[in-house]
C-alpha cells in the first residue's frame, strides 16, 4: 500500500505561527525537540470544522480563482484580469500535439471551451505574442490541414490597438490551422570560454564562470547547500535543505555567479534574499522521496557571463544509464573532510535505479528518483553539495537532469549518489515559474 503524506509546513523556532489548514480529514501533526532540559514543552490548538481555512466554493456557472474568488464563467480567458492573481487568464493557451511542450497546434480557451485557431489572419507577431504568453522566446508557425474532427475553430486578427479579436467559426476559410515552433529562451550555456581540461569527492577546481546557474545557498550566513538558477528569479535545490528553516526565508541568501567562498564581494557576484520558498508537498524526510523545492528570489538577476539559467528537461526526456553527466558544489571534499572553498566539479555516470536500489538497499529508490556514481566510488557528491545540480549535456546546452538528494557516507564503492530525477517535477516546476 502506498500512503502518499503531504507536507502542509515545517515550523521551528520559538515564534507563534499562522494557523494552518488540512485539506483532508486528517492531519498529522509531529512535534520534536532537539533539548532535553525541562522547559515549556509545546502548545497547539486543534479545530475541526468544514472547509476551514477553505474559501466558499462557488456557485456552477462560477469560475474559482486560485485566490479564491469567484467570477463569472464568461470572464475567463476574455482578456481582462478578473481574479486579483490573475489565475482566470493563466491558462488560454494550449499548444497540441507536438512532439514537445514547445510545439503543436494552437488551442485558445474561450467560454470555458477549447477553440483550435485557424491559418486565415496569422501573423508573425501573433507567433512570438503567443510564444512568450506560454513562456518561450519567439516562434514560427507553420500552417497544417485542419483535421475534420468536429473541433470548434476561431481566426484571431490583431486589432490597430492591439488587443485580439477572436471570432469562433465552424470550420476554417482556407482549410488550415495554425501549427506552432516556439524557442524555448536560452539556457545551460556557458559563456566563459574553456578548455577541455577538465564539495565534490573526486572532482577538481572548476574554472571560473564554468557553471554559470550554480548558486551556494546560505543559511544565516553560512554555505550549507547548492541550488540551480532556472531563470532571473527562481532557483530548484533540495527540500531537506530548507525543510525546518523555511519560516523566515530572509534568513536565507542567494549567492549568485559565486566561484570561491573566500571572496563573496566579486562585481559578479549579486547577493540576493531569498523571499519564498515552495516545498514540494510530497516531500517526505523519512523516505527522502520527492526532494526537491523552490526559491524565489527578493529581486530579479541580470544574466552575465557568470550568471546564466540551466535549462530544465522536457518531462518526457530520457536520460540514460552509463550517460556522463556533472555534478558541482561547495560541499566537504572528503566524507571526512573539510568543505571546498572553490566551486568542485566532477563527471559520474548515469546507473539504472535497479542497480542503485542493489546498491542502497537502506532507501526505498522510487521513480522520482535517479542515480550516478562510479562501481570503484572515488566520486561522488557530499555533504554541502545537496541541493546542487546535477547537469547532463544535450547539444550544446546543459540540462538539470537531478538534484543533490542523498548518499550513504560520500564516493564509496558501490555506494552511488541518489537524486531528484527532475523530469517527474517539471510540470510541477512550470505552474510554479507561470
Ligand atoms: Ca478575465
Amino acid at each position: 500500500m502506498h500512503l502518499f503524506i503531504s507536507i502542509i509546513d515545517v515550523y521551528t523556532g520559538k515564534a507563534s505561527f499562522q494557523d494552518v489548514y488540512s485539506t483532508t480529514n486528517h492531519m498529522t501533526v509531529l512535534f520534536t525537540t532537539d533539548k532535553s532540559t525541562t522547559r515549556k514543552g509545546f502548545l497547539a490548538n486543534f479545530t475541526t470544522g468544514y472547509n476551514l481555512g477553505k474559501p466558499e466554493s462557488c456557485s456552477s456557472s462560477d469560475f474559482q480563482c486560485s485566490s479564491g474568488e469567484c467570477i463569472a464563467n464568461g470572464s475567463l480567458c476574455d482578456g481582462h484580469p478578473d481574479c486579483s492573481d490573475v489565475s482566470d487568464e493563466s491558462n488560454c493557451v494550449l499548444l497540441q500535439n507536438g512532439t514537445q511542450s514547445t510545439n503543436g497546434k494552437v488551442q485558445l480557451m474561450m467560454r470555458s471551451e477549447w477553440y483550435t485557431v485557424c491559418a486565415e489572419y496569422w501573423t508573425n507577431q501573433l507567433s512570438e505574442f503567443m510564444c512568450q504568453y506560454l513562456g518561450f522566446g519567439t516562434g514560427n508557425a507553420t500552417l497544417v490541414p485542419s483535421p475534420d474532427d468536429g473541433k470548434t475553430f476561431v481566426t484571431v486578427r490583431q486589432a490597430e490597438n492591439g488587443s485580439l479579436v477572436l471570432t469562433p467559426s465552424d470550420q476554417c476559410a482556407n482549410g488550415s490551422v495554425v501549427y506552432l515552433r516556439c524557442i524555448t529562451k536560452p539556457c545551460g550555456t556557458r559563456m566563459v570560454l574553456h578548455k577541455n581540461d577538465g564539495k565534490i569527492v573526486g572532482g577538481e577546481n572548476a574554472k571560473q564562470g564554468a557553471w554559470p546557474w550554480i548558486v551556494s545557498l546560505h543559511f544565516k550566513g553560512q554555505h550549507v547547500c547548492g541550488a540551480a538558477l532556472v531563470n532571473n528569479e527562481w532557483l530548484v535545490t533540495a527540500s531537506h535543505c530548507a525543510y525546518g528553516r523555511n519560516v523566515h526565508p530572509s534568513d536565507w541568501e542567494a549567492v549568485i555567479g559565486l566561484h570561491t567562498q573566500l571572496n563573496l564581494t566579486y562585481p559578479q557576484t549579486p547577493i540576493r534574499r531569498i523571499d519564498r520558498i515552495v516545498m514540494n508537498p510530497q516531500y517526505n524526510k523519512r523516505t527522502k522521496d520527492s526532494d526537491i523545492t523552490m526559491m524565489h528570489l527578493e529581486h530579479k538577476v541580470n544574466f552575465t557571463d557568470y550568471i546564466q539559467p540551466i535549462c530544465l528537461p522536457e518531462k518526457e526526456q530520457v536520460f540514460k544509464p552509463g550517460m556522463k553527466c556533472l555534478i558541482a558544489g561547495w560541499g566537504k571534499v572528503l566524507e571526512q573532510g573539510s568543505v571546498a572553498n572553490i566551486l568542485q566539479e566532477a563527471e559520474i555516470p548515469l546507473i539504472t535505479n535497479e542497480k542503485c536500489q542493489q546498491q542502497l538497499p537502506e532507501y526505498n529508490i522510487t521513480q522520482r528518483m535517479m542515480c550516478a556514481g562510479y562501481e570503484q566510488g572515488g566520486v561522488d557528491s557530499c555533504q554541502g553539495d545537496s541541493g546542487g545540480p546535477l547537469m547532463c549535456q544535450e547539444d550544446t546546452r546543459w540540462i538539470l537532469a537531478g538534484v543533490t538528494s542523498f548518499g550513504y557516507g560520500c564516493a564509496r564503492p558501490q555506494r552511488p549518489g541518489a537524486y531528484v530525477r527532475v523530469t517527474q517535477f517539471v510540470d510541477w516546476i512550470h505552474n510554479i515559474l507561470n
